[in-house]
């Protein structure tokens, strides 16, 4: 496949490297990452982002600044990372030959070349794994995919971290990368709001079945009055699935006239049922999104389903 993604680099005059829409770290990191690398090899490239909130924690690495919102290129070549659906790249790009490069495990294999391994904690190791024979890793490229990897694997504590990782850790270090500076840029520079929200929010806990699953319903008047970005509401579902009876988290939050909703589990599979909705994501991160409703009656429909197919 890497002689396929040669060829495609060579053989197209401009490439278009993009990002998932409500991106984190590890589908910017990712895409910087691949941006480097094209950049390095004198390649006429453009990174996009279709959302225009990105997360502000991770504008240290190299050429964040670069980063827009529209494409200029028409026909180029589509490198997508981090996205598990066409529609997760947010534009249109029907007829546009695309290489996709995830993690997802619901990944629905919408490029013409698809580097998909769901065994990898991030999409950055996956771009890396493919890569890193082929292509020089400078010190920039390392940052990129180093900061997307802390990031997806929450500072290796998710359940896809295992010894291969730390020998890539390691590799990463030795080109170059300063563990410590992010770290602190990706854990130590939390926004107000996102603190003012998370507050809000865990007011709003509820628990149900004994405990075993947490809810929390987070609307426009609570993003509105914290002045919360979508960027500055990921880390509540973290926090509510950490308390010790909670098998299955679920965060359910009103951006304008959607609702996005994520779960997270400590061992059962839900990514499976995530699809049921129409979303998809990885076995114990993932969700959807859903238009036309609201917040009440799609926690129940949550419930209820959750109850008859998984409990
Ligand atoms: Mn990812």
């Amino acid at each position: 496949m890497i002689k396929e993604f040669k060829n495609l680099i060579e053989s197209y005059r401009t490439i278009t490297v993009l990002t998932h829409i409500n991106p984190d770290p590890d589908t910017i990191g990712t895409a910087l990452g691949i941006y480097n690398i094209l950049k390095e090899n004198h390649k006429k490239v453009e990174i996009v982002s279709f959302s225009v909130d990105l997360p502000i924690n991770i504008d240290f690495l190299p050429n964040f600044s670069r980063i827009k919102h529209k494409m200029s290129y028409d026909n180029s070549l589509i490198i997508a990372c981090d996205a598990g659906s066409i529609d997760r790249l947010g534009f249109k790009l029907e007829n546009r030959v695309i290489v996709n490069i995830d993690h997802h495990k619901t990944n629905t294999h919408y490029g013409y070349l698809n580097i998909v391994d769901s065994s990898l904690v991030s999409a950055s190791l996956v771009a890396y794994n493919f890569l890193s024979e082929n292509f020089i890793i400078t010190k920039n490229t390392a940052t990129c995919f180093y900061t997307a990897l802390l990031s997806d694997s929450k500072n290796f504590s998710t359940d896809r971290v295992d010894k291969n990782i730390f020998s890539i850790v390691l590799k990463l270090l030795d080109i170059g990368v300063e563990h410590n500076i992010v770290i602190n840029n990706l854990n130590s520079r939390n926004s107000l709001a996102s603190i003012r929200l998370e507050a809000k929010a865990l007011d709003k806990l509820k628990l149900h079945q004994n405990a075993t699953i947490a809810s929390i319903k987070i609307d426009n008047s609570m993003i509105i009055e914290t002045g919360a970005k979508m960027t500055d509401t990921v880390k509540i579902i973290d926090i509510i699935s950490s308390l010790a009876t909670v098998k299955i988290a679920i965060v359910i939050i009103e951006n304008n006239s959607d609702i996005k909703v994520s779960f997270r589990s400590k061992s059962i599979d839900l990514s499976t049922f995530a699809e049921s909705f129409g979303g998809g994501g990885h076995p114990f991160a993932c969700g959807f999104n859903i238009k036309n409703s609201n917040l009440e009656e799609v926690l129940d429909r949550i419930l209820v389903k959750l109850n008859m197919e998984i409990l």
